[in-house]
């Protein structure tokens, strides 16, 4: 025990200086009855699916999006339906399942796609289903699904999708474009979009969900084609209004169904020596390690350094027992 306590140090230098965790993603549908993945970012797979339509209470939907993760669940919304669902955060198992309490009206212009998690309030883009004949929305509820305030935009021929907050700045995607979302200085029910020169990104795709995981401080996008689904980081300059993405990972080739778009993306993160990505710590994790030690097993190299070794072990030893992430 005096040799693992001993590496320690080496083990806690390496945790933060790689992107880990678990992207949700939707994949919207009009041909197959959408289903929800998730994309492990420590083995670059897709590793687990969810099917909302099979869940008790749950209406049928064309999208079904895990919008926002606050730490005490992942909030699972549709496009075209009130659904407020809690998830959990790791396996996706259903909390709770309920609704927005808004007049079925709303739905008959508006949908509701991606969102984010910020100080308390969980932000909807709510898209027009024609963005030629109405404008989008954006709509803020508490973590029960309450009503806070609602606002909206000029901005024409728009489609909010994709919605993220980086740092208390929304940032959105939507009809080919990247935004930052703006508040108007007068009227607090209007914002403004605010574009910036997207680079990187084939013009074929169709812009998606956002996520951010401000513990490495990555910005992360969804995007598909006809032909390919993507994962990539975006670099923002706000002074030059300037997003170049970078390639992370092809979907496609991950276990994302062609022909889906990813409208909805939200990071988890991970939890220490949480080798199975199940959000406890425990006897599976040593196991699996154990199992794998002396190989290259992604899942079980916590410390992304190429090799299942001592600090990966160490790791898990020292994180066991301390209750699971939600
Ligand atoms: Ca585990
Ligand atoms: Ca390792």
């Amino acid at each position: 025990m005096r040799y693992f306590l001993g590496m320690l140090g080496l083990c806690w230098g390496f945790s933060l200086a790689y992107s880990d965790g678990y992207l949700w993603l939707s994949a919207a549908s009009t041909s197959q009855t959408p289903q929800v993945y998730r994309f492990n970012l420590r083995t670059a797979q897709i590793d687990r699916t969810v099917s909302p339509a099979q869940v008790n209470g749950v209406p049928p939907s064309p999208d079904y999006t895990p919008f926002a993760y606050d730490g005490s669940a992942l909030y699972l919304g549709a496009y075209d339906q009130g659904l407020f669902a809690r998830l959990h955060g790791y396996t996706g198992s259903f909390l709770s399942v309920g609704a927005y309490d808004w007049c079925s009206c709303f739905f008959g212009h508006h949908g509701l796609r991606d969102g984010a998690a910020a100080e308390g309030v969980l932000w909807r883009a709510a898209p027009p289903h024609n963005p030629a004949y109405s404008y989008s929305y954006l709509v803020a509820t508490d973590p029960n699904g309450e009503l806070v305030e609602m606002l909206t935009t000029f901005a024409q021929n728009f489609a909010l999708t994709g919605l993220e907050s980086v740092n208390g700045t929304l940032y959105g995607t939507g009809s080919g474009r990247f935004v930052r979302i703006r508040r108007d200085e007068q009227n607090d029910w209007l914002f403004h979009v605010v574009d910036y020169a997207l680079s990187g990104v084939p013009a074929s795709h169709q812009l998606g969900g956002l996520a951010y995981d401000p513990l490495s401080q990555t910005l992360y996008m969804a995007t598909a084609s006809e032909s390919e689904a993507a994962l990539w980081s975006v670099q923002i300059d706000d002074a030059q209004q300037i997003a170049t993405a970078s390639l992370v990972a092809l979907l496609h080739e991950k276990g994302y169904p062609l022909g889906s778009v990813p409208t909805a993306l939200t990071w988890v993160p991970a939890i220490p020596g949480d080798a199975n990505g199940d959000g406890c710590t425990d006897d599976a994790d040593l196991l699996n390690v154990l199992f794998n030690f002396g190989g290259e097993h992604l899942e079980s190299d916590l410390n992304r350094d190429g090799v299942v070794d001592d600090a990966d072990l160490l790791e898990v030893l020292f994180q066991f027992g301390q209750g699971c992430g939600n």
